[in-house]
């Protein structure tokens, strides 16, 4: 029971509150969020990127409604309601897990006249999978560092020095293979093209500013100039970020900065009952 969460605001604020009142009524393609949720941001920017059709509505995860439940037996936001067979169907099937919930989109809304550019590099199967293998970099290494570090209290028997370090060496490690294996022109992981790998990180990436505020010494990424014998690489991840941060897709799936900092205090303080939370506590894998 994840009781000690249920006190944020009961919907989304700012940008995003505008964005989830353009979507509030009816239709068969629905998403279930929780407007300070990371993984449904990232199903919330594809929904945008690919201009769907869909219907936003906010619920709390931490409450688990049986209607929830009977949808996602995980229990966990993002979940997504589709059409059965016929799109204008009333009756629906489930689909979770953010990156599933991404692909899905990517690939039904796939008609490039309508909905844009494919976020997977067409044309090229190892292209893709190499998108594939950064997406799971980012899940696999760089967001479980997120909460080990934010997480991070002085009884554990980790350092702040060591949670900061792990999470950073993440980030260079994708840095790196955008310096290395990217177009040199453009700000995305693909350089001219935005894709997946953006989606992916996107909302962790904005997230950060929770690092500086709870955190002492902050996430410690260098200022302009500032990064030493790194400064090529640190300058290579602000041209990404202040590419990600000023994205229309990123943007209006914002809530205002306040409510997250009142959100992420139960991480910062690791009182939360998240199950993110404490898969993160005991050091197994993230659900
Ligand atoms: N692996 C899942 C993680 C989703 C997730 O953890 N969502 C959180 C909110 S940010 C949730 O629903 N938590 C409910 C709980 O912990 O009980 C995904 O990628 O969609």
């Amino acid at each position: 029971m994840a009781h000690v969460d249920t006190s944020l605001p009961e919907r989304p604020t700012g940008a995003a509150a505008k964005l989830a009142d353009a979507h509030a009524a009816e239709h068969p393609l629905k998403l279930y969020g929780g407007w300070f949720c990371p993984f449904v941001q990232r199903s919330w920017i594809v929904l945008e990127e690919k201009k769907v059709p869909y219907e936003y509505q906010e619920i709390n995860p931490y409450k688990k409604a049986p209607e929830f439940l009977a949808l996602n037996p995980r229990g966990l936001v993002p979940t997504l309601a589709v059409p059965k067979g016929d799109a204008r169907s009333k009756y629906q099937k489930p689909l979770y897990e953010s990156s599933v919930i991404c692909e899905y989109l990517n690939d039904e809304y796939g008609d490039e006249s309508k909905h844009g550019p494919d976020l997977f590099p067409p044309g090229s199967a190892y292209e893709r999978a190499r998108c594939r293998l950064w997406i799971d970099h980012i899940s696999g290494k760089i967001v479980p560092g997120f909460y080990k570090f934010i997480q991070h209290t002085p009884e554990k028997e980790y350092s702040l020095e060591e949670a900061r370090s792990n999470f950073l060496g993440h980030i260079k490690t994708l840095v790196r293979e955008m310096m290395e294996n990217s177009e040199e022109s453009g700000p995305w992981f693909l350089g001219e093209s935005f894709s997946m790998v953006d989606v992916m990180l996107a909302p962790w990436a904005k997230r950060m500013f929770l690092l500086d505020h709870y955190k002492p010494g902050g996430v410690a990424i260098p200022a302009e100039d500032q990064g030493g014998e790194d400064e090529a690489l640190w300058g290579r991840w602000r041209k990404w970020y202040n590419a990600i941060v000023d994205r229309q897709s990123v943007k209006d799936t914002w809530s205002d900065d306040d409510y997250y900092v009142q959100a992420y205090k139960r991480y910062a303080e690791d009182t939360t009952n998240s199950e993110v939370a404490q898969a993160t506590r005991k050091g197994v894998a993230l659900p």
